[in-house]
């Protein structure tokens, strides 16, 4: 363009020198398009001359057309014409070029037009626009790969350069014209210009082999276009799986897998297998919900498919044959079910009865009874497609068997009794014990007897073979079993009397010690005697080294009363209670013997083992005593005394009080109870006359009454005259025993006295 610049400045400088008022213009040149034939013409106006030549230049900086330059510069093919106007004074010429072929490589140049008028130059230059279309060579179409595996992206170029005005791109594939998504974009290079498209797409399938042309259109609708034909596009497997997935437990499953498109071919299998055809015949539930995948693979990669096995199947259930439950709490049985689809329904029933209890899983029997023990049916239902799209009931069930545990509410005993009275000897019943228990119980006897109480059986049999004093008592039937670790148990008793003859368990003597009784005290002797029925009489005697009669009946002594009390809790336990008061010595040596008897019979004796001792003040047991005898004679003095223990035996001869003339000693003898102490004097003078006075004493005191003990001369002494003796009983030693017993007890009286008596006399 500088150079149409530069010229134009210079004419400008000219035409102020030639003239104010003249024109040039020119025109031909609008639209031109390669091919064309343009005739142009060059008009001046206004010129005060005739201008003397006026012509055409082609002006080009690179390329042009030599042809068209030398055509459009050849003066003699102009037309011309030149007009004088009167009016104006003024010359119109114009010049006409022959028909210039315009080529694209005069586009662009300029085009000059100058005049010569008056000696001086002037002219118009004008840029000539060629209008083309692109030819074939100018049209690009390129690209990545013609075969590609399907997924990939590819990018394709349409170019086309070398076009005045650019050019539009078309796109077309077999049957369609697209246009990609991405715009053309378009450049100008020098005089030209250049349109370029990028297409994006992703290899598929379909592009395989056809045929996709960039059209390039240019100029007056000419067109050139380039195809690219697409190769073989590679594409992994298409799998199609044909066949029930639906299934009801133990029908055959049949899957075929089978690729229904591939590029390269290629063959599908079931993993785990080598072949596109699953068979599974029987199909278990466990199978539900197992995805089976099938495979195929060729260069362009791996494709599988997966198929969801649905087994219908059920309804199954899981629960104990057996349950266990407690009477009197809740007892749950609790099944599982299973089926699939989900059961549309649950029912619990006990057999033999349409009720229905539950309608869960769960059947809660609250504060379980005996009666609630049975077999107990679930029934569940659930839906089965078919494959007519008909639903059907499927209905199973199952039984469980529910025990109810319970402890013995009471036992009993067979036969029925209460209270059993046997004589002695008798054979005791057979007695069973029976309770109602689940599970069955044990049965325990125990014999309470008083204090005692004794194991009779483990069993539920009781045996006690003959009636005798072991078997009496209360036996109790102890029924138990176990529950949950637990033990329940009832009881039930019978009280078994056995008639029998008094037997005595004890008898001893009261307060017993190293200490010996004082007399005129009380003494008890208590004997502790079992009987049944209760003793009707018992019967004491006294035992007594002095005494021959080894049960020496207690009759008319009132010193001694018995009292009894009866304990008739099993059979009965008699208490007698003997009392002697007052005491005395003379009862020293004394073992208590008794017996009882009742209907039965009576008992053998029993003696106290110890014997009593009671101490007490000597006593004399005659106060006086006088002797008759003759100088020369022998004379025998005795005094006696009760005492325990034994005395100190002093005699003094009156008036002496203060020194004895003899003594004897049976201090320290707790054996005996008549002491006698003999003087004996070898010749009697007449100092032996007087009277003699014996004191007696012993650990408890001094004997208060003395026996005076006289000796008298006889009236008319001789020779071999025989002495006399008289004695005077001291009667408060003739002890008076009262009868004092009752009904219930026979004392039977002894008089000592009369022993005394007795022994005084030896
Ligand atoms: C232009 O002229 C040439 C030669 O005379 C002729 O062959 C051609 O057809 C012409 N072109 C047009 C468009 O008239
Ligand atoms: C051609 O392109 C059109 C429009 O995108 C499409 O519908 C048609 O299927 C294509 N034809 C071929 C043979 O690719
Ligand atoms: C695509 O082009 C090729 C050659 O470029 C030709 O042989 C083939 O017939 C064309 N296909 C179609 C469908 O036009
Ligand atoms: C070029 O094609 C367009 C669209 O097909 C049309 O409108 C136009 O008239 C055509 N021009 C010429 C010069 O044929
Ligand atoms: C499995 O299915 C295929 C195709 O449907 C059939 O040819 C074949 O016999 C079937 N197999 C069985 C065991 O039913
Ligand atoms: C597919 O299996 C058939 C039969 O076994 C065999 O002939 C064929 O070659 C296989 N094709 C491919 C691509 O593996
Ligand atoms: C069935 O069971 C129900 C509920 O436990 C009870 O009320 C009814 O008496 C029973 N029927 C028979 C026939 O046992
Ligand atoms: C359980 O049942 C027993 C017997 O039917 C009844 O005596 C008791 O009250 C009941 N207990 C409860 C908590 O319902
Ligand atoms: C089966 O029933 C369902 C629901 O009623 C319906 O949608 C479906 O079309 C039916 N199929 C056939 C094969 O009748
Ligand atoms: C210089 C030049 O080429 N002149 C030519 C102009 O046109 C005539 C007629 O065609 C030719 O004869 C000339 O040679
Ligand atoms: C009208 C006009 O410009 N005429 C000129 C033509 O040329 C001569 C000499 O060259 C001039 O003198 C005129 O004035
Ligand atoms: C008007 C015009 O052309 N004038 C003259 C220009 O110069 C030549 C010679 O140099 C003359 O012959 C013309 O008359």
């Amino acid at each position: 363009m500088m150079f149409l610049v530069r010229i134009v400045f210079l004419l400008h400088v000219v035409v102020f020198q030639v003239s104010v008022s003249y024109n040039i213009s020119i025109t031909g040149i609008e639209d031109l398009g390669e091919g064309d034939n343009a005739t142009i013409t060059c008009s001046l106006s206004g010129l005060l001359y005739e201008p003397s030549l006026t012509r055409f230049v082609l002006i080009s900086t690179s390329g042009g057309n030599e042809a068209a330059k030398a055509l459009i510069s050849n003066t003699t093919l102009y037309t011309k014409t030149t007009i004088y106007n009167n009016v104006s004074k003024t010359y119109v010429s114009s010049i006409v070029s022959p028909p210039i072929p315009i080529v694209r490589q005069i586009n662009g140049n300029g085009l000059l037009c100058m005049s010569i008028v008056n000696n001086t130059t002037i002219n118009k230059v004008v840029g000539l626009i060629v209008n083309y279309a692109p030819n074939i060579g100018n049209l690009n179409l390129w690209g990545t790969n013609l075969a590609l595996s399907e997924g990939r992206t590819g990018t394709w170029t349409c170019s086309v350069t070398h076009s005045n005005p650019a050019s539009t791109l078309i796109w077309r594939n077999d049957t369609d014209t697209f246009m990609p998504s991405s715009p053309a974009v378009v450049t100008k290079a020098s005089n030209s210009y250049e349109t370029r498209q990028e297409w994006s797409f992703t290899y598929h399938r379909d592009l395989s082999f056809t045929n996709f042309t960039c059209i390039a259109v240019g100029y007056r609708n000419q067109t050139v276009s380039k195809t690219m034909q697409f190769g073989d596009i590679y594409y992994v497997p298409e799998l199609v799986i044909r066949g029930k997935t639906f299934l009801e437990e133990g029908e055959t499953l049949n899957l075929t897998c089978q690729v229904v498109a591939a590029n390269p071919m290629a063959n599908a299998t079931w993993t785990g297998t080598a072949s596109g055809v699953k068979e599974i015949s029987n199909i278990q539930k466990k199978q539900d919900g197992e995805e089976l995948t099938c495979e195929a693979t060729n260069s362009a990669g791996s494709s599988r498919k997966t198929a969801r096995i649905t087994v219908h199947y059920g309804p199954y259930f899981s629960l104990a044959s057996n349950e266990l439950g407690r009477e009197g709490t809740s007892v749950s049985i609790v099944a599982t079910v299973s089926a699939n689809p989900a059961p549309t329904r649950l029912n619990w029933k006990k057999a033999g009865n349409d009720t229905v209890l539950s309608t869960s899983r769960i059947l809660l029997i609250e504060n379980a009874t005996k009666e609630d023990a049975g077999n107990y049916i679930l029934e569940a239902t659930r839906v089965r497609q078919r494959e007519n799209n008909i639903t059907e009931d499927i209905t199973k069930n199952v039984s469980v068997h529910l025990e109810i545990r319970y402890g013995p509410a009471a036992a009993r005993i067979s036969p029925n009794i209460t209270m059993l009275e046997l004589d002695i000897g008798s054979s005791v019943p057979h007695i069973v014990c029976t309770a109602d228990c689940f599970p069955t119980c044990d049965f325990k006897w125990t014999q309470h007897y008083r204090n005692t109480q004794r194991h009779r059986s483990g069993t539920a049999n009781l045996d006690l073979g003959k009636a005798s004093t072991e078997v009496i008592g209360d036996h109790t039937c102890e029924a138990y079993n176990y529950i949950g670790g637990q033990k329940y148990s009832a009881t039930v008793t019978f009280q078994l009397r056995v008639k029998y003859a008094p037997t005595i368990q004890a008898v001893s003597i009261n307060g017993l010690s190293n200490t010996p009784f004082n007399d005129s005290g009380v003494i008890r002797i208590t004997a502790v005697i079992r009987a049944f029925p209760a003793p009707s009489a018992v019967t004491w005697g006294i035992k007594n080294d002095r005494f021959t009669n080894p049960f020496k009946p207690l009759t008319n002594d009132s010193r001694y009363y018995g009292n009894r009390t009866n304990d008739c809790s099993y059979d009965c336990e008699s208490t007698e209670v003997l009392t002697l008061n007052p005491s005395s010595c003379t009862d020293t040596g004394n073992k208590y013997s008794v017996y009882a008897a009742n209907e039965k019979g009576n008992s053998s004796v029993k003696t106290t083992l110890n014997r009593v001792t009671i101490t007490c003040i000597p006593r004399r047991v005659y106060y006086s005593f006088t002797h008759f005898k003759c100088e020369g004679e022998e004379l025998n003095m005795t005094a006696s005394f009760v005492s325990v223990p034994g005395p100190f035996i002093t005699w003094y001869q009156q008036p002496d009080n203060k020194n004895h003339v003899y003594y004897e000693d049976f201090r320290g003898n707790w054996n005996t109870l008549y002491y006698t102490s003999r003087y004996h004097v070898q010749f009697v003078t007449s100092q032996t006359f007087g009277t003699y006075m014996v004191v007696a004493e012993n650990s408890r005191g001094v004997s208060n009454g003395r026996v005076l003990v006289q000796v008298n001369r006889k009236p008319n002494c001789t020779e071999g005259s025989t002495s006399t003796t008289s004695s005077t009983t001291d009667r408060s030693d003739a002890s008076t025993l009262i009868y004092n017993g009752d009904i219930m007890t026979r004392i039977i009286l002894y008089v000592v006295a009369c022993t005394v008596v007795i022994q005084a006399k030896y």
